[in-house]
């Protein structure tokens, strides 16, 4: 599909640390030491030194590095990626307006990507696993942050894991009507 900017959206199955592309987005905790989820694998694909990078970035607050809606860039290590996004979705049980801080982690990683000159960026489902985001309402939020604001990028794609959550992506691609 293409996007108002003339970047492409593309929806794929699979493991975000295998994609071949400028910059993959992890989907972060506040403290970016590291998790479960993606950003395990993200962490295990890339090796050591990405921990150590996260370590370098400076705490806005104790124990936080990247606010909840915010994005901090590292290199990505041994990962085919060239950069790694951070960024970190609402817990969809206890944030007060999840909706827009899911929003703001996709544009805030959008915008990250233009700052380091990535073209091509791949997105995971972020808040949809560990922090309970309900899935087609996260998809619609997804697909509607990189039609608004994929400005300078050739590419923006999202790598899903699992069929729901494929479907789900499928779905609100299909709703935006392209
Ligand atoms: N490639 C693509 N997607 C993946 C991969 C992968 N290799 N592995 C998992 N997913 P989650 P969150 C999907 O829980 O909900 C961490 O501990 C997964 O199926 O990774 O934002 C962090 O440190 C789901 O659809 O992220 C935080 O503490 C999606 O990625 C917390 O989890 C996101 O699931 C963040 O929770």
């Amino acid at each position: 599909m293409k996007l108002p900017s003339g970047a492409i959206l593309t929806l794929v199955r699979g493991d975000i640390t295998r994609q071949d592309v400028d910059a993959i987005v992890n989907a972060a905790n506040e403290t970016l030491l590291g998790g479960g989820g993606v950003d395990g694998a993200i962490h295990r694909a890339a090796g050591p030194g990405l921990l150590g990078a996260c370590k370098e970035i400076r705490e806005v607050r104790p124990d936080v590095r990247c606010p909840t809606g915010e994005a901090r860039v590292t290199t990505g290590f041994a990962l085919p990626a060239r950069f790694v996004i951070h960024t970190v979705g609402p817990i969809y049980r206890s944030h007060p307006q999840p909706a827009v801080a899911l929003r703001n982690a996709y544009l805030s990683s959008l915008q990250a990507a233009r700052q380091v000159g990535a073209s091509t960026i791949a997105f995971p489902a972020i808040s949809c696993g560990v922090y309970g985001y309900p899935l087609d309402e996260a998809a619609r939020i997804a697909v509607q942050a990189a039609w608004d604001d994929s400005d300078e990028l050739e590419e923006v794609r999202f790598v899903l894991f699992g069929e729901a959550t494929f479907q789900a992506w499928s779905a609100a691609v299909e709703q935006l009507g392209a």
